[in-house]
């Protein structure tokens, strides 16, 4: 005779469902009544074999049914207590629209892009427009048609970084100048243009030189161009850059691509005292210039006879350094804040 209290187990697991306040307590209940190894339900199926046989086939119907009673209560109990975490969850996190904002630090330029875009206004309020060319560039735009000989030490794999050698070779631009070039043979006289733009070296890292570094080609060709306008043009500019206290001055020298020549220099940050930037000098050198040698116009097919002009090319770090009085070129690279956060 089966003696087993179904009604009474009933009752309780519903009883104790009633009571569930939370769903870990909710799941603790279920495995208690559902568990496939130890929960209370599946154990009276268990018991069915023990009873008489008339017993079994009701009993086994009678513990179905309170299976899924007990399952339709858990379900509900589940619903009520999932929409109750909810309703918890968003208000424990209910957005508090009264708290400030995370302020987002607004940037600013960089001292190299400054010096750029100024010198680039400065050359365009003189009616000069800007011109591009590419990083990797050939040997005739680089070299050749600069009227560089074949045995100068600039070719050498020393001092430049070729991507291929040999017939056609590519090389990264180890000045601006080839810009002058690409220009001239796209476009007629006159021609106003500043060329800035990044440059590569295999020169030594110093305090003044990096082997990757920005130059500003300028180059003017028509009829009537002279040295003195070249001279008052770079004065003028570096007026505007530095100031008219800051001294300037030009030096004779030798490019292969002008005659004559010039190198120029701008009073150091030490204001001519020495320092190790000038290396006691009290001058840095940025740029070189002159006019146009005719073998250069006759390359692009001009007629020396006919046209002349003058270029120059500056040292855009160079430049930076000394107008933000900053003593090693090497800050200008490391993007370090601190020394970011000055400007
Ligand atoms: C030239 O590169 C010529 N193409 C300039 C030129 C253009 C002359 C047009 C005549 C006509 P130079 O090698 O001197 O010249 O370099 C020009 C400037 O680039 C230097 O005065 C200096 O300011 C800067 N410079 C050169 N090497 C470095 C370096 N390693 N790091 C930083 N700046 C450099």
């Amino acid at each position: 005779m089966n003696t087993i209290p179904l009604d009474s187990i009933l009752n309780d697991a519903k009883n104790l469902l009633a009571e569930t306040s939370s769903l870990a307590a909710l799941e603790d209940w279920y495995l208690r009544y559902f568990s496939r190894e130890r929960g209370e339900l599946n154990l009276l199926t268990r018991e069915i074999p023990k009873l008489p046989p008339a017993e079994r086939k009701p009993f086994g119907q009678e513990v179905n049914r309170i299976k899924s009673v007990l399952q339709e209560h858990f379900d509900a109990r589940k619903r009520e207590l999932e929409s109750v975490e909810l309703s918890k969850k968003l208000l424990r996190e209910r957005i508090d629209v009264t708290m400030p904002g995370r302020a987002i630090a607004p940037g600013h330029l960089h001292p190299l892009t400054r010096v750029l875009d100024e010198v680039i206004a400065v050359f365009a309020k003189l009616g000069y427009n800007v011109a591009e060319g590419p990083e990797v560039e050939d040997d005739w735009h680089n070299f050749t048609a600069l009227n560089t000989p074949e045995d100068h030490p600039a070719r050498e794999m020393q001092d430049t970084f070729y991507v291929e050698t040999g017939a056609g070779a590519r090389l990264l631009r180890t000045h601006t100048s080839p810009v002058q070039i690409r220009t001239m043979e796209q476009n007629q006289p006159p021609i106003r243009i500043i060329a800035p733009g990044r440059v590569y070296r295999r020169d030594t890292v110093t305090n003044r030189h990096y082997p990757i570094f920005h130059q500003i080609e300028g180059l003017v060709v028509d009829s009537r161009t002279n040295f003195a306008d070249l001279k008052g043009t770079l004065t003028l500019a570096m007026q505007e850059i530095f100031g008219k206290d800051r001294k300037i001055r030009f030096r004779p020298s030798f490019f292969p691509f002008t005659e004559p020549s010039a190198e120029y220099d701008i009073q150091c940050i030490c204001r001519g005292e020495g320092c190790r930037l000038c290396s006691r000098t009290g001058w840095l050198e940025i740029g070189g210039c002159g006019m146009v040698d005719p073998s250069v116009l006759q390359a692009v097919g001009y007629d020396p006879e006919q046209v002349q002009g003058f270029a120059f090319g500056l040292g855009a770090e160079r430049i930076a350094l000394l107008k933000y009085d900053i003593p090693d070129i090497r800050l200008i690279w490391e993007n370090d804040l601190r020394f970011l956060r000055q400007f």
